[in-house]
């Protein structure tokens, strides 16, 4: 089996400031908790911008140049981009800075579909920033959009860019879109797929729900034309972890998906839940990759060819 490729997804567009202290969301935050989390043993740091003055998210070019250079002035780690953003932006918001920075890798999102925040709404009533209730109520009425124009626009961008996409699946119709795509000749083998669960919106995050969407893209695909990957909401993400390690997949954790270290108790900083991944890991018998590693085992152009 290959080393084990952690991603740490450092602060996302779902989590809001106000559900954990621990979220990085000031520039050099970002940065900082990028290089201590490929310390601790990620090989790959997806990104997201925030907007520095109040933690609500941001596609400014500005704050991605910011971040892309402050991580890559101090740390090997592979970066990938995000293209899904957040429920405020439009499709072309979320994808520009892929032709801007030309990154070695960017999400790439699947199909439209729900994508709510709104539960903690219920339990919390006191919020450090007057955007976030908003900004999670309004999610009730969001469409995540990404059809079939959207994932035809990125496919030009990333074989443009030579930017390998994380593939990002929430659902099984999401792997027969990318099969479309595949069909279409649009998209290049190997593919690396993300399968993101546990979503209000999407698949949930039970044992059989990843071996389903596993043994699907395996018939659709063949076993051996990808590699693949889990990241899942909170309690998901460490029940899932060790399944993924077993069969050969890789995985992402991370304060974007997940604040919970263990049952309760927060994470204190995204490199907390890349050490737990890594234990696993050696608990399981599998080495962990370096970001050399990964960018073998994904067929990446290498730190020197990105725009930034
Ligand atoms: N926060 C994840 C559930 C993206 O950046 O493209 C979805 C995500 C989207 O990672
Ligand atoms: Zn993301």
């Amino acid at each position: 089996m290959e080393p084990l490729i952690i991603t740490t997804a450092i602060t996302g567009a779902a989590t809001v400031p106000t559900l954990t202290p621990y979220l990085p969301w000031k520039t050099q935050d970002i940065i900082d908790s990028a290089v201590s989390s490929a310390e601790a043993g990620a090989a790959i740091v997806h990104i997201h911008g925030r907007n520095p003055l109040d933690g609500s998210p941001s596609s400014a070019p500005e704050v991605f140049a910011e971040i892309m250079t402050g991580i890559k002035a101090r740390s090997d780690v592979v970066i990938c981009m995000t293209t899904g953003g957040a429920p405020t932006m439009t499709v072309q918001e979320r994808t520009a800075n892929v032709a801007r920075f030309a990154p070695e890798m960017c999400s790439f999102n699947l199909g439209s579909m729900n994508f709510a925040l709104h539960p903690p709404l219920k339990r919390i009533k006191e919020w450090r920033f007057e955007w976030e209730p908003k900004y999670l109520e309004a999610s009730k009425d969001f469409v995540f959009k990404n059809t079939f124009y959207d994932l035809e626009h990125l496919c030009n961008l990333v074989r443009e860019h030579r930017t390998k996409p994380e593939l990002e699946v929430y659902d099984v119709g999401h792997l027969y879109n990318l099969a479309h795509i595949v069909g279409e000749g649009m998209i290049r083998s190997p593919m690396h797929i993300q399968f993101v669960m546990g979503v209000l919106g999407g698949i949930g995050t039970m044992p059989e729900d990843l071996t389903f969407l596993k043994r699907k893209a395996d018939t659709l695909f063949g076993p051996t034309s990808y590699t693949w990957s889990v990241c899942a909401t909170s309690s998901g993400q460490f029940n899932l972890a060790p399944i993924s390690i077993q069969m050969g997949g890789h995985v992402r954790v991370g304060l974007e998906d997940n604040i919970y270290l263990r049952k309760g108790v927060l994470a204190e900083s995204n490199a907390q839940l890349v050490e737990r991944a890594g234990r696993m890991a050696g608990d399981m018998g599998r080495a962990v990759a370096s970001p050399t590693e990964a960018r073998r085992i994904l067929g990446l152009k290498g730190k020197d060819q990105v725009g930034y």
